[in-house]
């Protein structure tokens, strides 16, 4: 069964809502760089007040804060006896993806299957404004799409030649993407 694998797609795919539900039925420990993110801001730690005002903007923040957090939780995990992850919006650039690499291979845990979830622009705007969270108004929506096409869709081909990655069509209720999602994992 496969046991670590990642999300990848644009803002609004849906990465989040279907991470939580694959996570849930499946055992895994779900990482969510957004929401440890958020949960940093809302405590008002210092890495919080760092990361507020880029995610406000719609822009990354630095790899070295995000590949902190991820690194913690999944060497816990390891000291904890082990078990699957799936991380979900993260990698989103190549320097966090390298850095990864390197990570689970000193952990020797490589990653099995990358998720793309794959969706319309007009669509993921929709999604996004009818969400209402604080970074979800129209211009910095569009900041974020701009950043995911420039910095995230690269991954693309990186994991492609990797042969990790399977796409998915994101658009369609929750319940029928999870299914989709269901058929490419053994
Ligand atoms: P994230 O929290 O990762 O959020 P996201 O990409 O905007 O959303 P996601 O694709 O998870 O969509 P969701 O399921 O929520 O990033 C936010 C910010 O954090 C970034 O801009 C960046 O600043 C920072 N950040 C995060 N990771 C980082 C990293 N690695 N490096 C640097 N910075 C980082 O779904 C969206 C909406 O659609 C929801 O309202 C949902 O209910 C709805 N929805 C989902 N599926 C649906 C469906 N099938 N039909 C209709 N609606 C649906």
């Amino acid at each position: 069964m496969t046991q670590r694998l990642l999300f990848l797609g644009p803002p609004g795919a849906g990465k989040g809502t279907q991470a939580q539900r694959l996570a849930a039925a499946r055992g895994l420990l779900h990482l969510s760089t957004g929401d440890l993110l958020r949960a940093e801001v809302q405590a008002g730690s210092a890495l919080g007040q760092e990361a507020e005002a880029v995610m406000a903007r719609g822009e990354l923040v630095s790899d070295a804060l995000v590949l902190a957090i991820v690194r913690s939780r999944l060497e816990q995990q390891q000291a904890a006896g082990g078990g699957g992850w799936l991380l979900d919006g993260f990698p989103r650039n190549l320097a966090q993806a390298e850095a990864l690499g390197q990570l689970l291979d000193d952990l020797g845990q490589p990653i099995e299957l990358v998720v793309l979830m794959e969706l319309d622009d007009a669509v993921l705007i929709e999604r996004l404004l009818s969400r209402g969270r604080a970074d979800d108004n129209e211009a910095v929506i569009r900041h974020r799409l701009e950043v995911y096409r420039e910095q995230t869709a690269p991954l693309i081909a990186y994991y492609r030649e990797r042969q990790l990655l399977q796409a998915v069509e994101a658009a369609g209720t929750v319940e029928a993407i999870e299914t989709r999602i269901a058929a490419l994992l053994a």
